[in-house]
C-alpha cells in the first residue's frame, strides 16, 4: 500500500496551528495564548470525507483502511503540526527553521492565518483588527522560499555542475528529499524563464526565482483563515478571498471544531466533521454553560460559514490543491468484496492521473507486474487503460497469477 499523503499545518505563532491538528486528529496537544507553545513537531491522522459508495450499491460495508460512518467514507491522511515560524527564522530567529526539516515529505501545506488580525507577527497578542492577516501569506511564502533556497544552495556546487541535458531529473534527484519531482524541476525552469539559461551562470536571484516556482509546485499551499467566530474576522475574510487570486481560502474555526468533537466524542452531540449542524443528544446531561457554548458555535460559526472550516481546508487541500481522487479496488465484482469476504475494504487516496495499471502497482507490485485490465464495477465495463480513473471508482483488476 502506498504511503499515506501528508499535509503540513504551518504558519506564524499562536494562530491555531496545534487547534486545528487537534481538531482534526484529537490528538491531545498543548494549546495556549502565546507564542511558541508547540516545540517539537506533533503528527497525528486526520481523514478526507467523501460520500461512500455503499448506499448506492445497497451494501452495508466493512472498511479496513478507512471509516464509514453514515454513508460517509473518512480516509486517513497524515498531519503535521510544526513549530511557529517568525520572520527571519530562516537566519534563526525564532525556533529557526529546522523544524521546517519535518515537512521535507508534506505534499501540501496547510496554512493557518489568523484572520481576526489579533496576533502580531511574532504572534504575540494585539487588538482585534490591528495586524493585516494578508502580510501574514507574504510573509510565510518568503521564509518558505528561503528555506528551499538554503537547501538548493547547499547543494549547488553539485547541482550546478550538471551538463547532461537531462538536467531537470538531475536536480529532481538532488532535491527529492524535499519531495521534488521531476515534472516540478521541469515547469519550475520553465515559469522562470531559466531553461535557456546555463545552469553555471545563474546568480542568487535566479536559484531565488526558480526556488519560489519549484516551492509553488512542489509544496502547494492553502489557506485556512483561522478564529473566522471573531467578528473582526469577517471583513479579513472577504479581503482575502478577493485578493489571495492564488489561493483558496478556507474561513476556519478550529477552536468549534475541537468543541464540537469533543462534544461528539462524549456523547453529548451527534456530530460528524464537515456537517452544517449537529444535534444535541443528552441534553440533561449538558451544563447551562455547554448549552450556550454549542448555541454559540451554531450561530457564529456554522450558521455564518456553512462549517466549520476544517474538514473543508483538509478536503480541498488533497481532492483539489493536489487533485487527488478516492477509488474503492475490490477483488469480487459481484459482492465487492476482498478474497476475506470485507465489503468494499479500501477507499485509496491517489493522484488523479492514476491509470489502471498504476494503481495495481500501488496495491501490489505483483498485481502490476501480472496486470491485464481493469473494470468498472458499476457498469461492467472495462476501464481503457490509457485513461486515468475516476473519482469513486470501484474498480476490479485482472492479473495474472
Ligand atoms: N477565537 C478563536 N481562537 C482560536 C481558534 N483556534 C485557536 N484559537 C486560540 O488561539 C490560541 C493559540 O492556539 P494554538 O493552537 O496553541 O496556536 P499555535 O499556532 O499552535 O501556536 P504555537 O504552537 O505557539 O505556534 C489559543 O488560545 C487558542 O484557543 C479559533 O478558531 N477561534
Ligand atoms: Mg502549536
Amino acid at each position: 500500500m502506498p504511503r499515506l499523503p501528508q499535509a503540513g499545518i504551518v504558519g506564524k505563532p499562536n494562530v491555531g496551528k496545534s487547534t486545528f491538528f487537534s481538531a482534526a486528529t484529537l490528538v491531545d496537544v498543548k494549546i495556549a495564548p502565546y507564542p511558541f507553545t508547540t516545540i517539537d513537531s506533533n503528527r497525528g491522522i486526520g481523514y478526507v470525507r467523501v460520500p461512500c459508495v455503499c448506499k448506492e450499491l445497497g451494501v452495508k460495508d466493512n472498511p479496513r483502511n478507512s471509516m464509514c460512518i453514515d454513508g460517509n467514507r473518512f480516509i486517513p491522511v497524515e498531519l503535521i503540526d510544526v513549530a511557529g515560524l517568525v520572520p527571519d527564522a530562516w537566519k534563526g530567529r525564532g525556533l529557526g527553521n529546522r523544524f521546517l526539516d519535518e515537512l521535507r515529505r508534506a505534499d501540501v501545506l496547510i496554512h493557518i492565518v489568523d484572520a481576526s488580525g489579533s496576533t502580531d507577527f511574532e504572534g504575540r497578542p494585539v487588538k482585534p483588527g490591528d495586524h493585516d492577516p494578508l502580510e501574514d501569506v507574504k510573509f510565510l511564502e518568503r521564509e518558505i522560499d528561503m528555506w528551499f533556497y538554503n537547501i538548493v544552495k547547499r547543494g549547488w556546487r553539485h547541482i550546478s555542475r550538471v551538463t547532461s541535458p537531462d538536467l531537470a531529473s538531475h536536480i529532481a534527484e538532488k532535491l527529492s528529499g524535499l519531495g521534488v519531482k521531476r515534472e516540478h524541476v521541469e515547469l519550475a525552469l520553465k515559469h522562470s524563464d531559466l531553461s535557456r539559461k546555463k545552469i553555471h551562470t545563474w546568480n542568487d536571484d535566479d536559484i531565488l526565482t526558480f526556488v519560489s516556482e519549484l516551492r509553488k509546485l512542489s509544496k502547494p499551499m492553502i489557506i485556512a483563515a483561522n478564529k473566522a467566530d471573531l467578528e473582526e474576522a469577517k471583513y479579513n475574510i472577504s479581503r482575502m478571498q478577493k485578493e489571495l487570486k492564488d489561493y483558496i481560502v478556507v474561513p476556519v474555526s478550529a477552536e468549534a471544531e475541537l468543541a464540537l468533537r469533543k462534544a461528539a466524542k462524549a456523547n453529548y452531540i451527534k456530530y460528524l466533521p464537515g456537517d452544517s449542524d449537529f444535534k444535541m443528544l443528552n441534553i440533561d446531561k449538558l451544563t447551562k454553560r455547554q448549552i450556550r457554548a454549542l448555541e454559540y458555535i451554531r450561530g457564529r460559526v456554522l450558521k455564518v460559514w456553512g462549517s466549520t472550516g476544517v474538514q473543508r481546508v483538509i478536503n480541498e487541500a488533497f481532492l483539489n490543491v493536489l487533485g487527488m481522487i478516492v477509488v474503492f479496488p475490490v477483488e469480487d465484482e459481484n459482492k465487492f468484496t476482498d478474497h476475506k469476504g470485507n465489503v468494499l475494504p479500501d477507499a485509496l487516496l491517489v493522484p488523479s492521473n492514476t491509470k489502471p495499471r498504476d494503481l495495481a502497482y500501488m496495491i501490489h507490485t505483483d498485481l502490476g507486474k501480472g496486470f491485464i485490465a481493469a473494470l468498472d464495477v458499476r457498469t461492467k465495463m472495462r476501464i481503457p487503460s490509457n485513461e486515468p480513473l475516476q473519482h469513486r471508482t470501484v474498480v476490479k483488476i485482472y492479473a495474472r497469477k
